[in-house]
Parts: C-alpha cells; sequence; structure tokens
C-alpha cells in the first residue's frame, strides 16, 4: 500500500511524514522546504502478531507495510508554473490513496502561503491544482487516441470518454464523481491514474489542545468534516508537531503521553485504520516458528489470490487453504487444541479471506 501527502507549503507536511516514518525528512518554517519527494516506510501496528509470536516462539514478526511519498507544497497556478510547479506530482501518480494535509492551526510565527488559515479555500486550491494536473494527463492522452480513433472503434469510443471526462474536470469537479456503468470505460478511467480518482484522506492539522475532543471545537475541523463527508472521505485530527514528539518516544512512554493528551491511539494508528477502511483492505496472518506475519489483501479476495501474495506459485498451483480464524486460535491456547475442537477448517478456491485468518496453503506447481 502507497499514500502520497499532498498539500500547501508549509502546513506540515514532511512533520507528518516525519512523525510516520521516522525518515529524518527536512521540515522548517518556510514555504517550498521540500523539493525532492521524501519516500518512507511505516509498519502496520497490529497487537496480534506479537502475541502469535509469543505461541509461536517465533524468531522473526513481519508486519505489513505501507509507503509514504512526501512531495513538495502545491500553490494556486502550479500547474502554470508558480512555486515549485507541479512535476512532482508525476511521483504520486501511482498511490493508493492521499493524504491531503489541510492547516487547521493558528500560529502567527508559521507563515501561511495565503495569508490566513482558511481550510476550506485551502483544499479547493489544492484540489484545482490536482484537477489542472488531471487534465494534462487526459490531453496527452487525446493527443494519442485522436489518430487511432479515425479507424478504430475502440479507439473511437475511448476518446469520447476522454473528450466527457475532460469537460468534467472543466468543471472543477473530480474525476471520482464522473459517472458511468459502462464497464470498459471503468477500466480506462481506472487505468488513467488520475490523482482526483484516488481516494483522499484529509489530515487535518490542529494544534494541541483541540486533540482531545477530537477537533469538536475547531471551527475550520467541521467546516473540513462536511466537506469531506460529502465527497465520502475521511478525516483524521492530528497534531504533526505532537506527533513527531510521540515518534520519539519509547513504546510505554508513547502510551502514557497519549494518556495524558486523552488519546488512545496515535496519529500513525488513527491513519492507518483509516487507510484500511477507505481502500476496503484487511490483513490475514501466517504464523510458525521461522516467522509471524501480516499480508494486505483486499476485503473479498479468494482463497488463491491471497496465497498469490506470497507467492504466484501458491495462486497457480493452489490447492487448498487450512484456515483458522485468530480468535479461535487464542482461545484455544494452540494451532493443535484448534484442530481438536475442529476451529481448523479446510478450505477450497472459492473461500472469501477474512481479517484475522491464520492461512497456511497447500499448493502443487
Ligand atoms: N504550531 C505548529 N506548527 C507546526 C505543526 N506542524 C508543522 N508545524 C511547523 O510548520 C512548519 C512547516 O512544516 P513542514 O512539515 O516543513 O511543512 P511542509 O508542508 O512539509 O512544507 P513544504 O515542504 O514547504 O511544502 C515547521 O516549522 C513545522 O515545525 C503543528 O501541528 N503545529
Ligand atoms: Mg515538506
Amino acid at each position: 500500500m502507497k499514500l502520497g501527502i499532498v498539500g500547501l507549503p508549509n502546513v506540515g507536511k514532511s512533520t507528518l511524514f516525519n512523525s510516520l516514518t521516522k525518515a529524518g525528512a527536512e521540515s522548517a518554517n518556510y514555504p517550498f522546504c521540500t523539493i525532492e519527494p521524501n519516500v518512507g516506510v511505516v509498519t502496520v501496528p497490529d497487537e496480534r502478531l506479537n502475541v502469535l509470536g509469543e505461541m509461536y516462539h517465533t524468531k522473526k514478526i513481519i508486519p505489513a507495510a505501507i509507503e509514504f511519498v512526501d512531495i513538495a507544497g502545491l500553490v494556486k497556478g502550479a500547474s502554470k508554473g508558480e512555486g515549485l510547479g507541479n512535476q512532482f506530482l508525476a511521483n504520486i501518480r501511482e498511490v493508493d490513496a492521499i493524504v491531503h494535509v489541510v492547516r487547521c492551526f493558528e500560529d502567527s510565527n508559521i507563515v501561511h502561503v495565503d495569508g490566513n488559515i482558511a481550510p476550506l479555500r485551502d483544499i479547493e486550491t489544492i484540489n484545482l491544482e490536482l484537477v489542472f494536473s488531471d487534465i494534462e494527463i487526459l490531453e496527452r492522452r487525446i493527443a494519442k487516441t485522436v489518430k487511432l480513433s479515425r479507424n478504430d472503434k475502440t479507439a473511437a469510443k475511448e476518446l469520447a470518454l476522454l473528450e466527457r471526462l475532460k469537460a468534467h474536470l472543466e468543471d472543477g469537479r473530480l474525476a471520482k464523481s464522473f459517472e458511468t456503468d459502462d464497464e470498459e470505460e471503468m477500466e480506462w478511467l481506472t487505468g488513467y491514474n488520475l490523482l482526483t480518482y484516488k481516494p483522499v484522506i484529509f489530515a487535518a492539522n490542529v494544534k494541541e489542545d483541540d486533540l482531545a475532543d477530537d477537533g469538536a471545537g475547531n471551527e475550520g475541523v467541521q467546516k473540513v468534516r462536511e466537506y469531506a463527508a460529502s465527497e465520502g472521505f475521511e478525516v483524521f485530527v492530528v497534531c504533526a508537531q505532537i506527533e513527531q514528539e510521540i515518534a520519539e518516544l519509547e513504546e510505554d512512554e508513547k502510551k502514557m503521553f497519549l494518556e495524558d493528551l486523552g488519546l488512545k491511539e496515535s496519529g500513525l494508528e488513527k491513519l492507518i485504520k483509516a487507510s484500511y477502511r477507505i481502500l476496503g483492505l484487511i490483513s490475514y496472518l501466517t504464523a510458525g516458528e521461522p516467522e509471524v506475519r501480516a499480508w494486505t489483501i483486499k476485503k473479498g479476495t479468494k482463497a488463491p489470490a491471497a496465497a498469490g501474495k506470497i507467492h504466484t506459485d501458491f495462486e497457480r498451483g493452489f490447492i487448498r487453504a487450512e484456515v483458522v480464524a485468530y480468535d479461535d486460535l487464542i482461545a484455544c491456547g494452540s494451532h493443535n487444541a484448534a484442530k481438536e475442537k475442529g476451529l481448523v477448517r479446510l478450505e477450497g478456491k472459492d473461500y472469501v479471506v477474512q481479517d484475522g485468518d491464520i492461512m497456511l496453503f497447500r499448493f502443487n506447481v
């Protein structure tokens, strides 16, 4: 899973990126601090892995991982070369979802490129730049398709789609709200990798005081929430600066620090949960003495495709899977005990893998 971070300059993107990835990217109080993209990987916290690790006396625990890409800030007119331009958006064309950092904190010491705190205006600015960047992609695609379309029906159909899509974006709307039930069109639309077709998670960056009530008392956050709800996007409230401090603490110190702030989980945990939700992801697990590991799949994935995450041979030569639900395994205390109780099932190729399933694949190639 890959997430790309966007937002205006100086809103806390790199601060958040650092707190998530501990990658130590440069962050400073001036716009356009980030020029070259920063890439970092974080592991997905999953308490179940540690429990399994103890049960199996495991040598190695491998959690699922998420890659973050932190890029330069966008300003109004970036598509026309303002600020650092918009070329760097190419670095996030391939991400699964976008984390859009919106400044919702007042601090006269931290420069806001547009002069004052106005979350909805800022969102609009960024959205428009993403839309313009998508239009550029479509225009290139149109130029390629025009010639082909003269004596190729499929190309002509695609050209018509491209023109409709472009008109939609030129109205200032996101590709995500473009409607079609034609399967071929849907496939094309997905294939263009348009930024405004991707799911968005807003990170409302607030000051420390706004954390305890999850931003309820912050008017800007409320507006972001309303907007996000209308588009079907997620919001999480975070204080990037505090997150950075939390990230530097040891595990037990972290818990105490969060409790003091009246929080149950860190921003990273909130973000990961939101990403899983928005992308429809779950984890299945594999467990044994050599390693305990989490594997990320889409909800609804069947056993062979899930096996393919481990190795393509597992999918190609899939015979069946031995499955036990995490809660059953823990309740029984061991794999053998679960087996005796009949809780270890044999499942075939139509089995839909569930979150927390502990899987063992039988295959033959
Ligand atoms: N008060 C306060 N300051 C913050 C917070 N988050 C970030 N900052 C400060 O804002 C400034 C800019 O932060 P960066 O993380 O570099 O911002 P950016 O969005 O990556 O900026 P560019 O790379 O220039 O686009 C730094 O001085 C941060 O310390 C926050 O939650 N509260
Ligand atoms: Mg930055």
